[in-house]
């Protein structure tokens, strides 16, 4: 009797403290939430009063630059005369207008657009980052704009958007015409290539299309676009070593690498993430394939530990052990992979990073310890957010919660001034830098808004691009999907024996072709994640474990609680 009375006071107790806990976090999470939303409105009317209809702000000097023509020109050759900008901060803010639920400012943004915007310009651009910018903020407006859900621009909005996309899409075609498919970086607007444009490119720059230029085609029914990126992915992935490593830059007329050493960071990152996300988006067998390989050989050549060095890609030999900020988006990926250990491991040293500088600096030389003497700086980026983002929906563990904090925290104390948030020159002075980039609007913000607020995804099957810009997984743009990837809100779709939900952010990783029939495997949902606000990632059952990313064997939670591939399977 005594004894039952200890486990009805202690399970009473329990109760109590577990209610309490869950009203503090929900407390918390709305109180960041609105933390972020201010941020986001301090820079978005401040671009709006000192910068707007030009690129980025200044927020130092309350002023603008017009920085559609200098991304990627880190030498600013061939600066166009006459180019006043195409809005870039407000196109890349449309997404998170509609993320914050802020409707009557993206219809404002869409109409102002369709009225005044042209490419018209005789401004030589890159090609990679007006894509997953311009193109990627226009293709996903339109389709937010379209989206009955979103009850948005009633009768006043005729596809405008979508129709600025597709001459934009026109406008970079003809950088495809080379002998090999990849495209030339640069492309005047205007005037297409111009002469003696250099040939050098960057992996990045040819496998970073597919989706904004995939959905364009889609959207459109004309299949060019679609084409012309897939066909130099293929080109790309057909350059690769016997080990599957890539390099970092190339030339495009006679298809040689130039850099043969990369890692995970600049110049490639997103290449790997498009490859992933564009199987999601269009259901190709292939992009999965691709990837693949391609995530075993960085896992196998790049990785130490939680850390990502680079390696040369014909010999798998570490070249350069450095930690770069753009890193910092791999445990994001790793976690719509179903990676989620790995995941986590990483995430964290790029976290005590952060802690020790109050920032993250753009590149730390992990073999000499010490920042790398001229890339000291922190130009407002993303990654870090995004991969808390990922995590935290993952594991719903509150202390990527804490995390999106200590990131929050520092913006405002290091980074916010009067007229903005200024990118910081050098992270052991926190010199400010006079640039607000608009990712800062179209990621950093939208992420951290999203690890406090995730209403906009409810019952929604979105990818972001690597720019953060939203696009539906739509049914009608795959061509064969995997039952695993099918999202319960497609009555339509067929399905010949749907064994388990998968949810969006278990959409992928063991399509039918990698299956292990030994283990009698079927396609089953991946993720390998506790799914429950548990904080220590530890299993009751071997149901919690899903199967494992790369070899998509089923996993089993051993007796002491976690999860892993168990020989005693
Ligand atoms: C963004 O423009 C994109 O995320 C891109 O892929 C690389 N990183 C910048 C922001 O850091």
């Amino acid at each position: 009797m005594a004894f039952h009375l200890l486990v009805l006071l202690y399970l009473t107790f329990f109760n109590l403290s577990m209610s309490q806990l869950d009203s503090h976090w929900a407390a918390k999470r709305r109180h960041m939430k609105e933390k972020v939303r201010q941020m986001f409105y301090h820079a978005y009317e401040n671009y709006l009063t000192h910068a707007f209809p030009h690129d980025e702000l200044k927020p130092l000097t309350k002023s603008f630059t017009d920085s559609l023509s200098q991304l990627g020109n880190l030498k600013l050759e061939h600066l166009p005369q006459d180019y006043n900008g195409s809005a870039l901060t407000l196109i890349e803010s449309l997404s998170s207008l509609v993320i914050m639920g802020n409707n009557t400012e993206f219809e404002r943004g869409v109409l102002w657009l369709s009225e005044n915007l042209t490419f018209d310009v005789d401004a030589r651009i890159n090609l990679f980052e007006c894509n997953i910018r311009v193109l990627g903020g226009l293709i996903s407006a339109h389709i937010l704009a379209t989206d009955s859900a979103n009850r948005l621009v009633q009768g006043s909005y005729k596809n405008q958007l979508l129709t600025l996309a597709e001459d934009l899409g026109r406008r970079f075609l003809p950088s495809f015409d080379t002998p090999t498919g990849l495209p030339y970086a640069w492309i005047n607007l205007k005037h297409g290539v111009m002469e003696n444009e250099t040939t050098e490119t960057s992996t990045s720059g040819c496998g970073s299309l597919i989706l904004e230029m995939g959905a364009l085609s889609r959207l459109t029914g004309d299949p060019r676009y679609e084409a012309a990126a897939l066909r130099s992915l293929r080109k790309l992935w057909s350059m690769r070593s016997s080990l599957n490593l890539l390099g970092t830059t190339l030339d495009v007329i006679t298809g040689e690498w130039i850099e043969y050493s990369s890692g995970i960071g600049a110049g490639v990152d997103s290449f790997y993430e498009y490859l992933f996300k564009a199987f999601v988006l269009f259901g190709k067998e292939d992009y999965w394939r691709m990837f693949h390989s391609a995530y075993l050989a960085v896992q196998k050549y790049f990785r130490h530990g939680p850390w990502y060095h680079e390696a040369d890609m014909r010999t798998g030999k570490a070249t350069y052990w450095q930690l770069t900020s753009l890193q910092a988006f791999w445990p994001g990926l790793q976690v719509l992979v179903g990676d989620i250990p790995a995941a986590n491991s990483s995430h964290r040293e790029f976290v005590h990073v952060w802690e020790k500088f109050g920032v993250q600096p753009e590149r730390y030389l992990l073999d000499h310890q010490m920042l790398h003497p001229t890339e000291k700086y922190y130009p407002l980026r993303p990654e870090l957010a995004e991969s808390t983002f990922y995590l935290y929906q993952a594991t719903k563990d509150p202390w990527y919660m804490e995390v999106g904090e200590l990131i929050v925290n520092s913006l405002n104390l290091y980074t916010k001034v009067e007229g903005g948030f200024a990118s910081i020159r050098d992270v052991t002075t926190m010199q400010m830098e006079d640039h607000q980039h608009s990712f800062f609007l179209a990621e950093t913000c939208k992420y951290l808004y999203l690890l406090f607020d995730d209403s906009f995804l409810v019952d929604r099957n979105y990818i972001f691009t690597t720019e953060g810009h939203p696009l539906p997984v739509l049914s009608s743009w795959h061509e064969r999907l995997p039952e695993t990837y099918i999202p319960t809100n497609w009555t339509f779709f067929k399905v010949q024996t749907q064994r388990r939900k998968a949810s969006a952010m278990s959409l992928q990783v063991c399509p039918a072709t990698t299956l292990n029939p030994i283990h009698g495997d079927q396609q089953v949902e991946s993720a390998c994640h506790v799914p429950d606000a548990r904080s220590d990632h530890r299993c009751f059952s071997h149901d919690d474990c899903g199967v494992d990313a790369i070899s998509c064997r089923h996993r089993s939670c051993s007796i002491a609680g976690y999860c892993g591939l168990w020989l005693y399977i």
